[in-house]
C-alpha cells in the first residue's frame, strides 16, 4: 500500500488498483474565447492549474497507472441532452448554438477537445459524458471494473460541479476517492473552498483531500 498524508486522515491505496480521472479539461471551459469565458467567467483561474494537472498525469504515466479523461458534451442532434439542460445558462448562447469554438458542448467541435497541454496519449480512456457526473450514461463503471480499479484520484474542473458530482457517484459505487486540491479549480474560489471542505467533512463523507506534493512524496 502507498499512504498519502491527507485530510481528514491518511489515504492508502494499492498501486495496481488506482486510476486518475481528469475531469473536463476541455477548451470550452479552460481557454480564452471559449464557452466558459463567454458566460462571463475568468478562465485564468482554471488555467492556473494546468501545470499541476500535467505533473499529476505525468506521475500516473510514469508509474504505469491508468489515466482517464472526461469531456462534457452531447451528440450533434442533442438527443442525449435533456430540454431542461438546454434551457439553462445564458439565453443568447445555448447548448448546440454556434459559439466561439464551434457548437456549444457538442462532441467533435473544437471547443469540446481536451486542451493540448493535457491531451490524452494512445491507450488512455476518454469518456464522453452527457451529464455532470462521469458515471451517468457512460462506460466508465464497466471500464473501471475491467481494469480492476478500487481507488480513484481526481483532478479537473469545475470543483463544485463535474468533479464533485463524479466523486459522489464514485463514492456511492464503493470507490475510495482522493481529490488533489491544487489540481482542481472553479470559476468561483469560494465554491472550490466549500467543496473541498465538504468532501472531507464528517470523516471523509465523499473522500480524502491532499495536495499533489503529498501524493508525489508518498509515491517516491
Ligand atoms: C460545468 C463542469 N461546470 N465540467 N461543467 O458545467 O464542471
Amino acid at each position: 500500500m502507498i499512504t498519502v498524508p491527507a485530510d481528514p486522515f491518511p489515504y492508502a491505496f494499492p498501486p495496481g488498483k488506482v486510476a486518475l480521472i481528469v475531469i473536463d479539461m476541455q477548451r470550452d471551459f479552460v481557454e480564452p474565447g471559449g464557452f466558459g469565458e463567454s458566460l462571463g467567467n475568468d478562465v485564468s483561474l482554471l488555467r492556473a492549474i494546468i501545470p499541476t494537472v500535467a505533473e499529476l498525469i505525468a506521475l500516473f504515466r510514469r508509474e504505469g497507472w491508468p489515466v482517464i479523461h472526461t469531456r462534457e458534451g452531447h451528440l450533434a442532434d442533442l438527443s442525449d441532452c435533456p430540454p431542461s439542460k438546454i434551457r439553462r445558462g445564458k439565453p443568447s448562447l445555448r447548448i448546440g448554438d454556434a459559439g466561439p469554438m464551434g457548437r456549444i458542448m457538442v462532441r467533435g467541435e473544437p471547443g469540446n477537445a481536451i486542451i493540448p497541454e493535457l491531451a490524452p496519449i494512445e491507450g488512455e480512456i476518454v469518456i464522453d459524458k452527457p451529464g455532470k457526473g462521469a458515471f451517468y450514461a457512460t462506460s466508465l463503471g464497466a471500464d473501471l471494473e475491467r481494469l480492476g480499479i478500487t481507488h480513484l484520484v481526481f483532478a479537473g474542473v469545475t470543483t463544485e460541479v463535474c468533479v464533485q458530482t463524479t466523486m459522489r457517484e464514485a463514492n456511492d459505487r464503493g470507490y475510495d476517492c482522493l481529490l488533489i486540491e491544487d489540481a482542481t479549480e472553479s470559476y468561483f474560489p469560494s465554491y472550490k473552498a466549500a467543496t473541498v471542505s465538504m468532501i472531507a467533512a464528517q470523516g471523509a463523507i465523499v473522500g480524502c483531500v491532499a495536495p499533489l506534493a503529498a501524493l508525489s512524496t508518498a509515491v517516491e
